[in-house]
C-alpha cells in the first residue's frame, strides 16, 4: 500500500507541502546512508490523541547522532514541539511519526562533515506493521541467514539509515521464503533481533530478551515491556539467548513501535507453544493497550496533542516551531 499523503511535512524549520518535501539527488544521505531517524506512534486514546514516549524516542535520536559525531541542529524539547505540531496541523488522530536527520547537499565523498545536517518530521497513517491479524493470531518467522551487523562494524545501537540495508536483506529473504519476518543472530551465533523489532522469549514463566551486547537496537517498546513485566512480577532476564531457545520457548513475541507487541506463532515452521497467543504475551499486550487505548499514564509516557487548528490552509502559522533557530 502506498503512503497516504497528509498536507504538511516539517522540514528544516518550516512546514512545506507533502509533495514539496524534497532533497537533491546528490545529497550525502542518498549515497552513503547518512541518516538517523525515529519511528514514533501517536494513538487515539480515550483521553484524546497522544504520542507514546516522544521524549525517549528523541533522546535516542540524539544519541544516534552522537555516535556519528554529529550535533542535532535542534534540541529534544524543540523537536518534541515540532512532532506535536506535525500531528496537530495535519489533523491526524493516530499516526506514525518519522523524525529524520540527514546529511544533505554540499560535497560528495565519504567524509560527511562538509554536508549540512538537515531535519524533517513527517507523519502518516500507518496500520498494523506485520499484517492486520498479527496482534491476535501471531506471525510466522524464520531465523535469517543474514547475521545482524556487528558492533565493531557499525553501532547497532544507533538507529541509522545505513543499518537498514542489513534489515532489508533479512526482511526480503524471509518474505521470499514465505515468512512474515526474520530474526537475525549476532556474529557470535546468539539471538539478536528482527529486521525491525526486538525479540522476547518466555520459558517457565520467565521473560528473556537479548542484551545490548547482542547488537540490538535499544527499543523503546522493549523497555516498555520490561517495565510492565517487572511490575507484574514476571522475572526478566537480559542475557544471551542461544538459537535453540527459540524452538523450545513457551511463548515468543516481537516488540517495536510499528509492530507493537506481536506474538510469533511459528519459528522455522516449528509451532510456538500451542500456536495461539500465550498468557504472558497477552497480559503484556493488555497492559500496553491500557496506556495507548485507555490513556492510562502512570509513567508520564503520553504527550497529548491539542485539537487541530480549524484553518490549515496556510503553512505559515505556528511560529513556535517555524521560527526555531538552529543551534
Ligand atoms: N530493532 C530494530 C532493528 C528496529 O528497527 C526497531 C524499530 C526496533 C528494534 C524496536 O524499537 P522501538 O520502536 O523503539 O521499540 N523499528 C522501527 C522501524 C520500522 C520501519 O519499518 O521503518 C519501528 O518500529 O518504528
Amino acid at each position: 500500500m502506498p503512503l497516504k499523503p497528509v498536507p504538511y511535512i516539517w522540514m528544516n524549520g518550516r512546514f512545506v507541502r507533502w509533495h514539496q518535501a524534497k532533497i537533491h539527488v546528490l545529497s550525502h544521505v542518498v549515497h552513503y546512508g547518512s541518516s538517523w531517524f525515529e519511528g514514533i506512534r501517536a494513538y487515539k486514546t480515550r483521553r484524546g490523541t497522544a504520542i507514546f514516549r516522544l521524549h525517549d524516542h528523541l533522546r535516542r535520536l540524539e544519541r544516534s547522532l552522537r555516535m556519528y559525531h554529529t550535533e542535532m541542529p535542534y534540541t529534544v524539547e524543540e523537536l518534541e514541539r515540532v512532532c506535536v505540531e506535525v500531528v496537530r496541523r495535519n489533523g491526524l488522530e493516530q499516526c506514525y511519526i518519522r523524525p529524520i536527520v540527514y546529511r544533505g547537499y554540499g560535497n560528495l565523498g565519504v567524509n560527511p562533515m562538509d554536508c549540512p545536517v538537515e531535519v524533517a518530521v513527517a507523519a502518516w497513517e500507518w496500520g498494523a506493521y506485520l499484517g492486520s491479524e498479527a496482534a491476535t493470531r501471531g506471525v510466522d518467522v524464520c531465523v535469517s541467514s543474514w547475521q545482524r551487523i556487528a558492533s565493531n562494524t557499525m553501532p547497532a545501537m544507533a538507529k541509522a539509515g545505513g543499518n537498514y540495508l542489513n534489515s532489508q536483506l533479512v526482511r526480503i529473504e524471509s518474505m521470499r521464503h514465505g515468512y512474515d519476518e526474520g530474526i537475525s543472530l549476532d556474529i557470535f551465533g546468539m539471538v539478536s533481533e528482527g529486521s525491525g523489532e526486538n525479540v522476547f522469549v518466555v520459558m517457565d514463566g520467565v521473560l528473556y530478551t537479548p542484551p545490548l551486547s547482542a547488537s540490538i537496537l535499544p527499543g523503546v517498546t522493549r523497555h516498555t515491556v520490561i517495565t510492565f513485566a517487572r511490575e507484574e512480577g514476571i522475572p526478566v532476564v537480559e542475557s544471551s539467548i542461544p538459537r535453540g531457545m527459540l524452538y523450545a520457548a513457551d511463548e515468543l513475541f516481537f516488540t517495536g513501535t510499528a509492530a507493537e507487541i506481536t506474538p510469533i506463532r511459528s519459528i522455522d515452521g516449528v509451532v510456538v507453544g500451542n500456536g495461539s497467543v500465550g498468557p504472558i504475551t497477552r497480559r503484556l499486550q493488555e497492559r500496553f493497550y491500557r496506556v495507548v487505548r485507555d490513556g492510562e499514564d502512570p509513567y508520564g509516557w503520553l504527550t497529548f496533542v491539542p485539537p487541530a487548528p480549524r484553518r490549515t490552509r496556510t503553512a505559515r502559522m505556528a511560529p513556535e516551531v517555524t521560527n526555531l533557530r538552529r543551534r
